[in-house]
């Protein structure tokens, strides 16, 4: 047993393993100062929800409370580890400021009241709504943190019930890309690959994918793989030296935004030397002559001259990723939060397709999910996808549904795609949609364009339901707020990355009245008398069980079937990875096996969609380019970002995450050794930018775009010249402060713009052109951490450390290969 300060060490011990072996076992364990292990009450079973991870953990219970985590040796995903967010997020549920009661706006001001008050004020407008102007004046706005049962009783409610197409989550701004990029390719969203193919392959590139610092256990896996015997080669493609660019045999970074130029030369190489398999492209894949004359015009110069990287560096990495064996990939925010970004996340499919490297061991692609549930919200139709992965442009698909809610088709809208967040908003802006309910996600922070953003949220013509644990700056503009019971608080599963279903159970009571989200959908529906076509109650479930089997039901036949999973199974054997039936009772480690993909005419969620225009196609053009179910090989031209750099704004300025934070901070500020390591925002310039503006590490200063200004301090770090980095978590909240936003406000989100990629319409973060400017010299360095993307590359600056509050233990089941060695 050792003890290590997890701030100061986020991936804690190494222990090495080799190709095809077994990752070892590590349990990790934060408890309150003070709790012994044989102190704690119970332990009860759950995973993480701080990220798409799913690090599979139990919640230690004393005295009512919750008083620590332990990570799960048994479970398949992080064989016992856990990461800093999972060791000391959990203290945020006992935070003081926990919404306790419901509120509801009066005279201008939020007053609290209780459930009977706030839920006839939801149904009497949501009634009122519907006689005036119908379905279309509703809209939901859900995330990827809650769990499946609650997303499908939000589903059906939504789609069943009301009849709104209006129905999206924050997964417009976190996986759009993920489920787009898969449908455009495979036919259907669902990971071909398993984080097991990080103990097999022999190349591991990641694509704008900063893994070290957003799925952290699963990079300790990589660092794990990376000093034992025969490690894996790392390719890296980010703009920033990252850890995990830290840690690559080839780094690339480009400029922002030109993701599809740099595929293309990858591809341009890989075909010209002639590195694909012929047979799997004959046997498998159509549209592999388009993609061969589409990525001939980017030769090494030329897509060197876009990206801004060295000719050679592309070269070199090409032949890296041809010369693979077993080629794992992962993609992320650096390809999906950008104007192309289902057209490069594409390529990424395409490099796996020509070279024949899915299904088998070492050769995956996991086009990532960033949060906890994401992948739940997308199968259980919570977001713009039908449940169960249904086509909305197939008639059956349709019909299918209405036979198992029993409702009439027709109910169900599917006139046309489902309505995507940032359309929703723009409704909400034109006052079209007039009431608008927001549950698990806080988009006065995170949607971009904030200044615009919070005049749509607080108009008074639009009636805002707030659903959250907190007082967010979202919840200030509501008129209802509902305060939510939240993981550890209530039962559920939910889905991560790879397609592993885990159970969240019950730890401790959820503090005053807040109730579980599932609760709170259930009453809506029974409040609104919503009932099917023989007048039954159209939600017939009561509890988190008997919701888990209906949605089972939705889901059997389908490319995410659930329908052998029970509670009590996941109890007994932990994670488990859909597809699992009858004919897969164990669950599937691997999707596409032998070239096998669900991308028949008849049973295929999506018929795609014009990668640079977004038209969707027709199902008449899908038949005739796909009629016997392949893969899809899509290509395309790059096309520069909309807003580009200018004299006035020379930087290309791009945002994301750090380590110790968590999105709009809600949880991680409230714990203290996480908000301890980066308690306040900054901006990163390369050295070279700094010192032609003169500008050293510490000084406050303004970032400016056509939408407004932020102040931060300055941190010179490893960033590509020409780029500002700005990490998104601070809003306008302040524990301290209050809520003010402010002229110089400090989220990023004030500086991005109201923009999308065409296919997906996720929403641009990651490109923007922006001014510097000093506002006040500071001889003291910025409070950016210095183990991460933001590590300093002036000075000498004191480490980031976490002190004796941040100590976890780590338990070693097996002695050290590299002790023994
Ligand atoms: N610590 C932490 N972990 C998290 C989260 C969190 O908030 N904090 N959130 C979770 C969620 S919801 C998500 S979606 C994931 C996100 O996980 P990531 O996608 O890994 O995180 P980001 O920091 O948004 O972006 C990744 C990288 O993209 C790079 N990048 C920026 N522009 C470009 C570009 O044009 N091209 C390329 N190739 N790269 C570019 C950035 O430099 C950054 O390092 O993390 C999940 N895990
Ligand atoms: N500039 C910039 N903006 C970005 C990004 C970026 O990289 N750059 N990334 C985007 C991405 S990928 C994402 S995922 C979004 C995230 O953006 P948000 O979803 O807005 O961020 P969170 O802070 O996670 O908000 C979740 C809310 O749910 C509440 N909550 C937590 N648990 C529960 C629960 O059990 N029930 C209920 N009802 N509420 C709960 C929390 O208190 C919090 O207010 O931000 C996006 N915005
Ligand atoms: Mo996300």
């Amino acid at each position: 047993m050792g003890r290590k300060d997890r701030i100061a060490e986020p991936w804690g011990t190494r222990t090495p393993y080799g190709p095809g072996e077994t990752w070892p076992v590590r349990v990790d364990t934060h408890l309150a100062d003070g709790v012994t292990p044989d102190e704690v009450d119970r332990w009860v079973r759950s995973a993480s929800l701080l990220h798409s991870n799913g690090d599979a953990m139990d919640i230690a219970v004393k005295d009512g409370r919750i008083v620590g985590v332990r990570g799960r040796a048994d479970d398949r995903v992080n064989h016992g580890r856990l990461g800093p967010k999972d060791l000391f997020g959990w203290q945020a549920n006992a935070s003081a400021d926990r919404l306790t009661r419901p509120l509801i706006r009066q005279d201008g001001r939020l007053v609290a009241c209780d459930w009977d008050t706030a839920m006839s004020r939801i149904t009497g407008r949501t009634q009122e709504l519907l006689d005036e102007q119908g379905p279309s004046a509703i809209g939901f706005y859900t995330t990827g943190q809650l769990f499946a049962e609650e997303y499908y009783t939000l589903g059906v409610i939504a789609r069943g019930g009301i009849g709104t197409n209006h129905v999206d989550g924050n997964t417009r701004l976190c996986t759009a890309t993920a489920a787009a990029a898969l449908k455009e390719s495979f036919g259907c969203d669902g990971q071909p690959g398993s984080y097991t193919d990080i103990d097999h392959a022999d190349v591991i590139a990641l694509f704008g994918h900063n893994m070290a610092e957003t799925q952290s256990v699963l990079w300790s896996r990589i660092l794990d793989r990376l000093a034992g015997p025969r490690p894996p080669a790392v390719i890296c493609v980010d703009p920033r030296m990252t850890p995990v660019a830290r840690a690559a045999t080839v780094h690339l970074a480009p400029l922002p935004g030109t993701n599809v130029a740099l595929m293309n030369g990858l591809l341009h190489e890989i075909l010209a030397n002639g590195w694909i398999d012929r047979d799997y492209i004959d046997a498998h894949v159509v549209g592999f002559e388009e993609l061969s004359r589409r990525v001939g015009e980017y030769p090494p110069e030329r897509t060197a001259e876009i990206c801004g990287v060295p000719a050679a560096q592309i070269r070199e990495a090409a032949r890296v990723l041809g010369g693979a064996r077993r080629l794992l990939s992962t993609v992320l925010q650096g390809f999906y939060q950008s104007h192309q970004a289902t057209a490069a996340a594409v390529q990424v499919n395409n490099l796996h397709l020509v070279r024949g490297m899915l299904g088998e061991p070492g050769c995956g692609v996991l086009q990532m999910n960033g949060q906890p549930t994401a992948q739940n919200t997308r199968e259980c139709g919570a977001d713009g996808d039908l449940p169960g992965f249904r086509n909305w442009a197939n008639d059956a698909h349709v019909e299918e549904l209405a036979r198992l809610w029993n409702v009439d088709p027709l109910q169900i809208p599917h006139y046309g795609p489902p309505t995507h967040a940032m359309q929703m908003m723009r409704y909400v802006e034109d006052g079209s949609i007039r009431m608008l309910w927001v549950s698990g996600t806080n988009p006065a922070v995170s949607l971009p364009e904030l200044r615009r953003t919070r005049a749509l949220l607080s108009q008074d013509r639009l009636f805002l339901v707030v659903q959250d644990i907190f007082l967010t700056e979202t919840a200030q503009l509501a008129d209802v707020v509902l305060p939510a019971a939240t993981w550890g608080e209530k039962t559920g599963t939910f889905t991560n990355a790879d397609r592993t279903v885990h159970l969240s159970e019950k730890a401790v009571e959820p503090p005053g009245e807040a109730r579980p989200d599932l609760d709170i959908f259930l009453d809506y529906a029974r409040r609104l008398d919503l009932c099917d076509k023989d007048g039954e109650p159209l939600v017939k479930w009561d509890d988190p069980e008997s919701a888990f089997e209906a949605w089972k039901e939705c889901s059997r036949g389908r490319p995410c079937d659930y329908t052998g999973i029970t509670y009590a199974k996941l109890r007994e054997r932990g994670g488990i990875q859909w597809p699992c039936d009858d004919e897969h009772p164990d669950g599937t480690e691997r999707l596409y096996t032998g070239g096998a993909f669900l991308s028949d005419p008849s049973y295929c969620e999506s018929y795609g969609r014009d990668l640079i225009t977004g038209a969707p196609l027709e199902p008449a053009e899908y038949r005739a380019m796909n009629p016997s179910g392949k893969a899809v090989v899509k290509a395309a031209a790059y096309v520069p970002p909309h807003e580009k750099p200018s004299r006035d704004h020379p930087f290309a300025l791009t945002t994301g995450r750090t380590l110790f934070h968590f999105h709009t901070r809600t949880k991680t500020a409230r714990a203290p050794q996480l908000q301890a390591a980066a308690p306040e925002v900054w901006v990163e310039c390369s050295a070279r930018d700094a010192a032609a503006r003169e500008l050293a590490e510490g000084d406050l200063v303004e970032v400016t775009t056509p939408r407004g200004s932020v102040r931060a301090r300055l941190r010179v770090s490893g960033i590509r010249d020409g780029v500002l980095f700005l990490p998104f978590h601070y809003g306008y909240w302040d524990t301290d402060t209050g809520y003010e936003p402010g002229d110089h406000g400090r989220a990023a989100n004030e500086l991005t713009l109201t923009d999308w990629d065409p296919a997906s319409k996720q929403p641009i973060f990651k490109t923007a052109a922006a001014a510097l400017r000093r506002v006040e010299a500071d001889p003291r360095p910025s409070a950016a951490p210095t183990n991460t993307a933001s590590a300093p590359v002036t000075g000498d600056l004191a480490p980031t450390r976490g002190g004796p509050d941040a100590q976890a233990d780590e338990e070693l089941t097996r002695p050290l290969e590299a002790d023994a060695r």
